[in-house]
């Protein structure tokens, strides 16, 4: 019989694949602890394809997946990973050359990514290399071992794979060891005990008082205070940040008279005020629920931005975040002695919650999120619109981006059924900083009729309105419409989020029995 080189089974080339991969993560995840958790090469790569993520398609994970868009992202990732290992070690049964090649392949990818993230330092890419050299060795020797078990296979398969066993199962333990101590080393940092003492100090400051009647709460609609936990979150941060306020400062630079550092201490000895404000996203389709309220406590940017003192020609305010986020603001928008735009530090008098992020952001009444509210802000840079360009305006969003005057109907709700006779609809309207002067409802092709409105809390902030109609049984449609205190009524135009916010009625159709 000729004589024919080894071939592994299928099963322990799949796992040698599967192991060399899980060594590279788990190596590159130790030393990332080191220098940035952010460095890790699997979170690196998600945040990289976020980065990249082309602008229709953000807007349809936000749409579709919500809050867990990033779940769906990362384990999107996983299972491709795990596919890919398990592809690669199967078509290494002969030679380990396949395995190399995609364990460099892979190692590549992750130090690009790393090296594109706009925040890590050119030391990061210790973390990647880590990976990919890692990932080479194991897969290698786990490679050889096997091997050698199959060359050596001259007693029953059971008895014969002992260098492989032993070989994969120190790995394994290897894999688990690195993985969890990068896990620990990250989880260290004290962001809870940090909020703790945060909350503490906000707890001396008195909350604004939402007058009685300013929502319509009863109804089964929104408070008007939005609960911290129920505040809608939008960001492109795969991990939230983890900063300890003892750990943050705040560098105010670019085109000022004076560059200022200050650090949390500092930020606490300033004059603090609390300010009633809704937060609106740009990508909020009519209908969708990116839109909430808090009372955010903090320094009002234009004192803070005076002891910087503004040079001539500035008109934009550059803040960025932690992750290498960015957001830009009109100066005169932020300077506007009628608007609280503000740094923040507390919401709904507690310290900000970590993915609203802690310790400090931005919130600026009437501009969408994305070009004011920039959370784990740690920049602030006074620079013109003709100089430097936001994260998101190279991705297809406008520079300048105040928020349109909306409406949306929250009950009924679509094709919800409910007993004919008295029915409520009710819901809100937002054209901060404008305020909300009418509310008008069109029920089945009728005229339109001026819903209730709640007592007005501020201009800063939406306003709650609803109306009742006696229905006979059938089939209902129900339009609505704002008009803000300019006069101007909303369009019925529908355009989509991209590039400065959603327009359009909201249409809402349910039946009575
Ligand atoms: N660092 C950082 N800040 C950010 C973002 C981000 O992606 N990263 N997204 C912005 C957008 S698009 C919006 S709408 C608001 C949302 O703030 P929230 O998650 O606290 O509601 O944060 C803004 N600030
Ligand atoms: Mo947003």
């Amino acid at each position: 019989m000729e004589e024919r080189s080894p071939r592994l089974p299928v099963i322990i080339a799949v796992v040698i694949g599967i192991v060399g991969v899980a060594a590279a993560l788990a190596a590159g995840h130790l030393v990332a602890a080191f220098i940035d958790p952010a460095a890790s090469p699997f979170l690196a790569v998600g945040n990289s394809a976020i980065d990249l993520t082309p602008l229709p398609l953000k807007d349809f994970a936000v749409r579709t997946f919500g809050t867990y868009d990033k779940l769906v992202l990362l384990t999107g990732m996983g299972v491709f990973l795990l596919l890919v290992a398990a592809t690669a070690g199967g078509l290494s049964r002969r030679t380990a050359v396949p395995g190399t090649v995609l364990a460099v392949l892979l190692g590549a990818l992750a130090i690009a990514a790393v090296l594109a993230r706009p925040n890590l330092t050119p030391v990061a890419v210790l973390a990647p290399v880590t990976s990919l050299v890692a990932g080479v060795a194991v897969f290698r020797w786990l490679h050889a071992l096997a091997m050698r078990d199959q060359h050596n296979a001259v007693q029953p398969e059971s008895a014969g794979r002992r260098r492989f066993m032993l070989g994969s199962a120190a790995a394994v333990l290897g894999v688990a060891v690195a993985g969890g101590l990068g896990q620990w080393l990250t989880g260290r940092v004290d962001v809870q005990g940090s909020r703790s003492k945060v909350t503490a100090f906000l707890s001396r400051f008195t909350r604004t008082s939402v007058p009685d009647g300013a929502d319509f709460a009863v109804q089964g609609t929104e408070t008007f205070l939005t609960p911290n936990a129920k505040f809608y979150r939008v960001d492109t941060a795969l991990s939230v940040p983890q900063l300890r306020a003892e750990d943050w400062s705040l560098r105010v630079h670019g085109m000022v008279d004076r560059e200022l550092r200050l650090s949390f201490d500092d930020v606490k000895s300033m004059d603090l005020v609390t300010r009633t404000i809704t937060m609106t996203c740009v990508s909020n389709e009519v209908g969708d629920p990116y839109v909430s309220t808090a009372d955010f406590t903090g320094v009002l940017l234009r004192e803070l931005l005076a002891k910087a003192g503004v040079q001539q020609g500035v008109d934009q305010v550059l803040s960025s975040s932690v992750d290498g986020y960015s957001a830009g603001t009109p100066l005169a928008t932020v300077m506007d002695p009628g608007r609280n735009a503000m740094l923040a530090i507390g919401m709904n008098g507690e310290a900000l919650p970590p993915e609203h992020g802690f310790p400090a952001r931005l919130v600026v009444p009437g501009v969408y999120g994305y070009a004011s509210a920039t959370k784990w802000v740690t920049d602030i840079e006074l620079t013109t619109f003709a100089a430097k360009q936001q994260y998101w305006v190279p991705r297809g969003y406008s520079a300048r981006a105040p928020i349109k005057t909306e409406s949306r109907i929250d009950v009924p709700q679509g094709l919800q059924a409910l007993p004919s006779g008295k029915v409520v609809v009710a819901g809100i309207a937002w054209a901060q900083t404008k305020g909300i002067r009418k509310v008008e409802l069109q029920m089945d092709n009728g005229p339109w009729q001026e819903a209730d409105l709640a007592v007005t809390v501020n201009d800063e902030t939406w306003r709650m309105w609803r109306k009742s109609f006696d229905l006979k049984p059938g089939t209902h449609q129900v339009v609505c419409r704002a008009t803000d205190s300019t006069g101007y009524t909303q369009t019925q135009d529908r355009v989509s989020p991209i590039p400065d916010g959603a327009t359009g009625w909201h249409t809402i159709l349910f039946t009575t029995t």
